[in-house]
């Protein structure tokens, strides 16, 4: 029988039991570095493993003492519907069978085991993870920018729509920044293409660097940038705001010695959700306005929006 796995791929194993059958089974006919087998003694310890680990194929027995199987089925696939669980059983009845694969088991596993049978299941088990694997890696790159691998127009606009519908539900604020690149055409002419693009890049790894991890850094489009801030209010904003404004001429003029006669320059616009906007399109348009009077102040500087700059522009 082929291989289970390429030797890139790591697989781990989640198995749930409370004795260390299937666990010595599965170590004597997976052998070697590929796979990583863990057990968990319950279910409590089982869901606790799994929202720390990457597990995404778990191993359960039927029947536990005081417990059946497919409660653990119905918790794991409350918190992931792609995780893949087999069910080790010896005869499942019909009824146990279905009830088991309608809560969200992909198949069983017949105890005592055989050593083919396991593999067999376990393989189509390892393929289904593969192929969501793949799908993942193309669903990430369909939502990235390909020069600067921040996220793309649309995959912003989703972003966004989420973040308000969370901030809404949760009756939280955040705070969505917009940065535009001063005089860009001016870096363009002087310094050529190949530079200019190397300073999006870099501006790019500057601003992903530069926030939390639960901030969401995106490219607009062209030298334009957008930020979306979670449970971040007006002051903390422009906190951030002002640091980047501030750090992107020191950061991207170092960078490169050829930018020293050209000083790369950031204006940024800033608005709130619930207080400046509630609608995706008109939070976007206040941070916008915010930007546009930045520009019309005189560029490298930060503006937060005040609803007078409707009427202004
Ligand atoms: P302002 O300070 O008012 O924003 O002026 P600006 O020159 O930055 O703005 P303008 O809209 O006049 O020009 C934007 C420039 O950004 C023009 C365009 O060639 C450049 N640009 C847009 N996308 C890219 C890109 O992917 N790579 C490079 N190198 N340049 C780009
Ligand atoms: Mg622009
Ligand atoms: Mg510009």
């Amino acid at each position: 029988m082929k291989n289970l796995v390429d030797s890139s791929d790591q697989i781990n194993i989640l198995v749930v039991e409370n004795k260390d059958i299937t666990l010595k089974f599965l170590k004597k006919i997976l052998p070697g570095s590929h796979y990583h087998l863990e057990k968990a003694k319950d279910h409590n310890e089982a869901v606790n493993k799994l929202s720390k680990g990457e597990y995404r194929i778990i191993i359960t027995e039927s029947e536990f003492p005081g417990i059946k199987g497919i409660e653990l089925i119905k918790r794991i696939k409350d918190t992931n519907s792609e995780h893949c669980i087999l069910v080790s059983s010896s005869f499942p009845t019909i009824k146990e069978a279905l009830e088991s694969l309608k809560a969200g088991a992909y198949d069983f596993i017949p105890t005592p085991f055989d050593e083919e049978a396991t593999k067999i299941i376990l393989n189509k088990a390892i393929e289904r993870q593969k192929l969501f694997k793949e799908r993942d890696k193309y669903k990430d790159l369909s939502n990235k920018d390909g020069l600067t691998e921040l996220f793309n127009h649309r995959h912003f606009h989703e972003l966004l729509e989420k973040e308000i519908k969370r901030s809404k539900r949760f009756a939280h604020r955040f705070s969505l920044l917009m940065i535009d690149i001063d005089n860009f055409k001016n870096i363009n002419d002087t310094l050529g293409h190949f530079e200019g693009d190397r300073i999006l890049r870099n501006i790019s790894k500057f601003f992903s660097q530069s926030v939390r991890d639960i901030d969401q850094v995106c490219r607009y489009g062209g030298e334009e940038f957008t930020i979306i801030l979670p449970e971040t209010d007006k002051n903390g904003a422009l906190i951030l705001a002002h640091r980047l404004r501030l750090m992107v001429p020191v950061t991207i003029n170092k960078s490169n010695l050829s930018y020293n006669n050209i000083e790369t320059t950031i204006s940024i616009g800033l608005s709130c959700y619930p207080v400046d906007a509630q609608m995706k399109d008109e939070l976007i348009k206040s941070s916008d306005l915010a930007l546009y009077q930045a520009k019309h102040l005189g560029k490298n500087r930060v503006c937060s929006f005040i609803p007078d700059l409707i009427n202004k522009k």
